[in-house]
């Protein structure tokens, strides 16, 4: 590279995440393949269309990479479509909003402070200024169990058009069957946002919401599922005929999710994400990453033992996935943000965060959210848990002791060191 700016600040990041350990749950370590075919001549491909329904010429090689990534996915998740556009999760989010609902419909999702996310109605986003969103949350703090009788109950009251089962910050697994008893009692359509647990759904060691009757499954293409940073949108129903306007129907939705996500909010497809996508997905489809998906989730109980034995309180005592929160507050007297800050002194990167019902604010919250999607991507095994768990209590106890601090970050850095990033082969 001759930008010796950029050079300079892409080797500083290169150290940087090679030194420490990435703890944040939605963060992972693409391959050498996946970071190639990003850095690909497709970035100068303009594609707007989908595969042999495109406006521009020249387009004999991106219809075959899209459809490429288009059949992976399908078969990697069970879905009759895919559309693998969707520049990020956001963005996918709002394509399934507008192509289902009209402005001022009900949707459904879970609370936010319970583990839901931004883009399930969040005041001040565009879908809460367009949508009314209605919630549903966890009904015991210590269990994390969703209360579903009151779902079912807010659910018969509102009518959602769209039910939304999904997180960002929520340890335990759903019940999709119940949600679809709840979506059929109120005739919505259901659809699954699993961003965060993609991968380990790919690499069968999470339930698929597909297989219990959902319509509808958005996500990010980055997190456990180790691709470029980038979305799709799963969906069951006909065969796709985007350039055709069609009626609002539950067979439609291939074909209404297309033509919302191009020309309704998209331009034209960032096709050198596309092709890594497909990279990426071929990668998940391998038994090897059953295997990695296995190793995340005992990596995260394992961790979770740790924490709780030196006394930081686990929002659900615990997790049956990739992520765990805890409370700080009530651990340590420290809010999430000090927590964070004293970590990234000695190299552990993660992210303060709410907590069910937080009576603290966003900024000074009182949990962080940690997990091990990333470590477990870098070769970390179970009994280097304990290890993690030891450097953040020390931390959290020497927060004031500039010296201990250094030589965990010593530690920590010569720790690291042993293992390569997967994208030095
Ligand atoms: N920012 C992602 C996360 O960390 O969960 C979700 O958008």
């Amino acid at each position: 590279m001759k930008d010796d700016k950029v050079k300079k600040l892409i080797a500083a990041e290169e150290k940087r995440q090679r030194e420490g350990l990435e703890l944040i749950p939605s963060e992972n370590y693409v391959s050498r393949d996946v970071l190639d075919a990003m850095g690909s001549v497709f970035t100068n491909k303009y594609s707007e269309g989908f595969p042999g329904k495109r406006y521009y010429g020249g387009q004999i090689n991106t219809d075959k990479v899209e459809q490429l990534a288009i059949d992976r996915a399908k078969a990697l998740f069970g879905a009759d479509h895919a559309n693998v556009q969707s520049h990020s999760g956001a963005p996918a989010n709002e394509a399934v909003y507008h192509a289902w609902c009209e402005p001022g419909d009900t949707i459904m999702g879970m609370e936010l402070s319970h583990g839901g996310h931004l883009t399930h109605g969040r005041p001040g986003t565009i879908s809460a200024k367009l949508f009314n969103f209605v919630r549903y949350g966890i009904k015991d703090i210590e269990t994390g169990e969703i209360d579903y009788d009151a779902m079912l109950s807010v659910a018969k009251k509102t009518k959602p058009k769209l039910i939304i089962a999904g997180f960002s910050s929520y340890p335990r697994e759903l019940d999709y069957a119940k949600f679809a008893e709840i979506g059929k009692e109120v005739n919505a359509v259901l659809m699954a946002d699993m961003a965060h647990i993609a991968g380990l759904i790919a690499g069968k060691a999470a339930k698929n919401p597909l297989d219990y009757g959902f319509h509808i499954i958005t996500t990010t293409t980055h997190k456990t599922l180790r691709g470029p940073r980038g979305a799709m949108i799963l969906s069951m129903g006909q065969v796709s005929n985007p350039l055709k306007p069609v009626d609002k129907t539950v067979q439609n939705l291939p074909t209404l999710i297309d033509r919302m996500v191009f020309p309704g909010i998209q331009g034209g497809p960032h096709m050198h994400t596309i092709a890594a996508k497909a990279v990426a997905f071929g990668e998940a489809a391998t038994p090897d990453f059953q295997e990695y998906c296995q190793r995340i989730l005992k990596n995260s109980k394992r961790l979770a033992d740790e924490l709780m034995k030196r006394g930081f309180k686990l929002i659900t005592n615990g997790t049956d996935n990739h992520l765990i929160l805890a409370d700080v507050k009530t651990s340590f007297d420290l809010d999430g943000g000090e927590v964070e800050e004293v970590l990234d002194k000695i190299g552990l990167t993660l992210n303060k965060n709410v907590i069910p019902d937080d009576p603290l604010p966003p900024f000074k919250p009182s949990g962080i959210r940690l997990g091990t999607p990333a470590i477990t991507t870098r070769g970390l095994k179970e009994d280097d848990m304990a290890q993690v768990a030891e450097w953040m209590h020390q931390a959290v106890k020497n927060r004031n002791d500039a010296k201990k601090l250094d030589l965990l970050s010593n530690e920590v850095r010569e720790f690291c060191l042993q293992f390569p990033l997967p994208s030095d082969n």
